[in-house]
């Protein structure tokens, strides 16, 4: 039975993914932070055959401990500090966490694989924001990197670290360049479930407005459930490398807006919507698109789920969890 070791665990893909390899046959472990994390009990609830370890992505030697416990054949890094705008609010945390935070888990690989750094597979939770600037459309994995927030640099740290592992040790250490993939999971920060939950909550009668940044910005959003499985595909390959994930379809705030509120009968959302710049960023990244032919040729990996069909799924359970609570 292979073994897998996942940080971030308590997150949207962390659970995703531990799913997923629990129906492998897999035997998974993951990484929790903090003394009383409340997310913690989330795991156990939805995937109770999970062992949890305590750890850090900034505290080294908890990492080590980690690895010599759980003695995995793969190690996804999952975690980071992930929200973009928060980001810029708290820069150095992001660049330990994020950045320097992968730079921890493969020294924790490495020391841990000895002379043998085939022991284990290592996979890196890149991302779109790594291009930016819009350089090239679509993106693609050689597309130049030109980040637009601290999030942004530090994944490109983490992103260039781990190829300088593959190529100085030969470690197999690929890197995920995913685009933005949502879900019900999703934490309510983000833009997606932000407009979920509110058009569920305007639909039920308890809200009346939304309050929202910049509405033209496009993303090509998925369905975390598809990107998890080629990350796990990314590291069942002969040969470590890069993959961008994504759908190849690309969409502004307002397309989400247009096709949530629709789906509750709401057919001018006007009304319903206003801007504030307390939700605008320092700097946008304008248009994401990404090209995932190199997975679809190498990994056999498309997307099952389009926008409209991911918009209704997450609307629709926020409907369900609000009807649950009443
Ligand atoms: P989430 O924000 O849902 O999860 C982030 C995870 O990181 C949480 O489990 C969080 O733990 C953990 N974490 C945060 N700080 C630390 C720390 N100091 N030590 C250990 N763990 C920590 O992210 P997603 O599941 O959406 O994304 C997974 C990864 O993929 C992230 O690295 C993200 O940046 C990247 N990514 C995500 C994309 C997306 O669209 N979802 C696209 C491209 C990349 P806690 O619950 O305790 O906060
Ligand atoms: P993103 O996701 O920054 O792309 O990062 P987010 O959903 O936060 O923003 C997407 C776009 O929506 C615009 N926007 C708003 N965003 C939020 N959160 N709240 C608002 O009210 C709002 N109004 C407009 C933003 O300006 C932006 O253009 C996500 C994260 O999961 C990263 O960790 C991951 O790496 C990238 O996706 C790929």
């Amino acid at each position: 039975m292979p073994t897998a070791l996942i940080t971030g665990i308590t997150g949207q893909d962390g659970l995703y993914l531990s799913e997923l390899l629990l129906a492998k046959g897999y035997e998974v472990h993951g990484i929790v932070r903090g003394q009383n994390n409340p997310k913690r009990d989330l795991v156990r609830r939805t995937v109770p055959d999970v062992h949890l370890h305590t750890g850090d992505l900034t505290d080294l030697s908890s990492l080590i401990r980690a690895m010599a416990t759980a003695q995995p054949d793969e190690v996804y890094n999952l975690g980071a500090v992930s929200f973009v705008a928060y980001s810029w609010e708290n820069a150095r945390v992001t660049t330990d966490v994020t950045g320097n935070g992968v730079l921890n888990v493969l020294e924790a690989v490495r020391l841990y694989c000895g002379d043998d750094l085939s022991r284990v597979r290592y996979y890196q939770a890149s991302s779109s924001e790594m291009f930016g600037k819009v350089q090239e459309v679509p993106q693609r994995e050689s597309t130049l990197l030109w980040p637009r927030s601290p999030y942004g640099v530090a994944k490109v740290f983490g992103h260039y670290m781990t190829i300088n592992y593959r190529e100085s040790y030969g470690m197999h250490a690929s890197s995920g360049i995913l685009f933005n993939h949502e879900s019900p999971r999703r934490g309510p920060e983000f833009v997606t479930r932000k407009v979920s939950m509110a058009v569920a909550r305007i639909a039920e009668g308890r809200q009346d407005k939304l309050v929202m940044g910049n509405l033209d910005a496009q993303r090509d959003w998925g369905f975390a459930g598809d990107y998890v499985e080629g990350m796990w595909r990314m590291l069942q390959q002969p040969e470590a490398d890069d993959y961008v994930l994504a759908t190849g379809e690309t969409h502004s705030i307002r397309d989400l807006l247009d096709v949530a509120f629709a789906h509750v009968g709401i057919d001018d959302w006007s009304g319903r919507v206003e801007q504030d710049p307390r939700f605008m960023r320092p700097a946008e990244v304008d248009l994401l698109v990404g090209d995932a032919s190199k997975a679809r040729d190498r990994l056999g990996w498309t997307p099952t789920v389009g926008f409209e069909d991911l918009v209704r799924m997450m609307v629709d359970a926020d409907l369900a969890l609000l009807r649950a609570e009443r």
